[in-house]
């Protein structure tokens, strides 16, 4: 069963308390004090790991509890502490707490403490002093950290494959890859993801195939659109069509008006097209599907033809992908390599440096963005360089930028305006 949120109670140990007791000493009624210090409770500590890959034990198993610590005893000896407890869960596991997000576990084998053990209290030993020498009082140890957690599962891969149920997504992650999902003639034959590893030339993509979407997907028609939560991390989207099918712009088009009411974000990721089972179509035939497609496209985007069975067209469609997805990655480095000159201290100042605001100039009609890093940016940017202004563009929609900039109302010869420069929005 793949199971791709859960809720589970959380508690870290409690410490163990402090011990009151005094030293027996001959001849002494009451000796010095030697009450032990309590046992630090365990921490609840997640890991994420390659070999878990859905939520599901947790809901047979809802309730994570580490270890008290124990009690301090007489001749000052502290109490143990109680174990940590390591939860595994899978690579894309996002922990909510009271709806924020305190972790994203997206490495193997990274490991976060989502919920920490209480302190023991201290012994009475620790309380003497020239005044007191035989202090009864010891602490109590705190009570370890415990919530609510809300878990959700969100792969981390390459690439996603979207479109309509039997478009051939799965056939395709079949053969490209290490994969074997179910295969079959009719829709919704994948009910839950599927992650694969393609090779191409010397690296590799790591693909997930989800369940067909459907018109009316974003309102829960057929498996709606829960499953697009495994596409949002992925740097790039695969876009597969059948070619036999009649309407196929429409087709394109009603994919991504799903993509859209999913996510403004999603809509904007780079993506590729491939018209899938062409084996025994003629060639002309493929052409008119393709030029069909471009005018809903756009001119520039990537279209291919491919079929999984004969093999046709898919290195290039892996290459294709391959570049999109390091262009990615790069733009994903330099934003985050930026964050390191930042004047920033936490997360929170962090989001702040990335926050950004678009408005319109009434008088000019230009579009005014503000913002420390996307100034920053620009300011860095080479305007005389047409790729210098290119990346400028990819570092904007990456930030969500030109999805604003479209509500707006800026189009692709609108000027934007960033601190002291101006550039239209499109490439010209
Ligand atoms: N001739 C031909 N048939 C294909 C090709 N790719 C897929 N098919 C067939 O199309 C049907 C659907 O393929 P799937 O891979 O299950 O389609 P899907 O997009 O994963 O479908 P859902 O999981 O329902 O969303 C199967 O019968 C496949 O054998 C192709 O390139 N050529
Ligand atoms: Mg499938």
């Amino acid at each position: 069963m793949f199971v791709d949120t859960a809720k589970v109670f959380i508690a870290a140990g409690n410490g163990g308390n402090g011990n009151v007791s005094f030293r027996h000493e001959i001849y002494v009624d009451k000796g010095g004090p030697d009450g032990g210090d309590g046992g630090r409770g365990g921490d609840v500590i997640f890991e994420a790991s390659e070999n878990v890959n859905t939520l599901v034990d947790f809901r047979f198993k809802p309730e994570l509890k580490a270890f008290h610590g124990r009690n301090g005893s007489k001749q000052n000896k502290r109490g143990r502490s109680g174990e940590d407890l390591i939860v595994k869960v899978p690579m894309g596991t996002i922990v909510r707490r009271k709806g924020e997000i305190i972790a994203d576990l997206t490495d193997n084998g990274q490991r976060v403490v989502i919920a920490k053990g209480g302190d023991g209290g201290f012994g009475n030993a620790h309380f003497k002093s020239s005044v007191r020498q035989t202090p009864r009082v010891a602490e109590l140890g705190e009570q370890g950290d415990t919530f609510e957690g809300e878990l959700e599962l969100k792969l981390i891969a390459d690439v996603g494959l979207v479109g309509f149920p039997n478009a051939g997504k799965s056939t395709f992650l079949s053969v490209v890859s290490n994969a074997r999902p179910e295969i079959a003639d009719y829709a919704f034959t994948t009910l839950t993801p599927n992650l694969g590893v393609a090779d191409i030339d010397n690296s590799s993509l790591l693909i997930a195939d989800i369940p067909g979407l459907i018109e009316g997907a974003s309102e829960g028609k057929g498996l709606g659109d829960a499953f697009l939560r495994h596409v949002e991390r992925t740097a790039v989207l695969l876009h597969l069509i059948d070619a036999y099918t009649d309407d196929i712009a429409g087709a394109y088009k009603t994919i991504r008006k799903e993509l859209e009411n999913y996510s403004s974000e999603l809509i904007q990721r780079p993506e590729v097209i491939a018209l899938t089972k062409v084996e025994g179509l003629d060639d002309e035939i493929i052409q008119m599907q393709i030029d069909a497609l471009r005018v809903a496209a756009g001119k520039s985007a990537e279209i291919f033809a491919v079929s999984s069975p004969s093999h046709k067209g898919l290195k290039e469609v892996l290459r294709a992908l391959r570049t999109k997805v390091e262009h990615v990655r790069a733009i994903e480095d330099e934003i985050n390599a930026t964050d390191d000159d930042m004047p920033t201290i936490s997360l929170t100042d962090n989001q702040i440096a990335d926050a950004w605001t678009v408005e319109k100039d009434q008088e000019t009609g230009h579009f005014i963005i503000k913002g420390d890093k996307i100034e920053k940016f620009a300011r860095r940017t080479n305007f005389d360089n047409f790729e210098g202004v290119n990346r400028l563009r990819d570092i904007m929609k990456k930030l969500g930028i030109n999805h604003e900039l479209s509500r707006a109302g800026a189009v692709g010869d609108s000027i934007i305006e960033i601190g002291d420069t101006e550039f239209p929005l499109l490439e010209q």
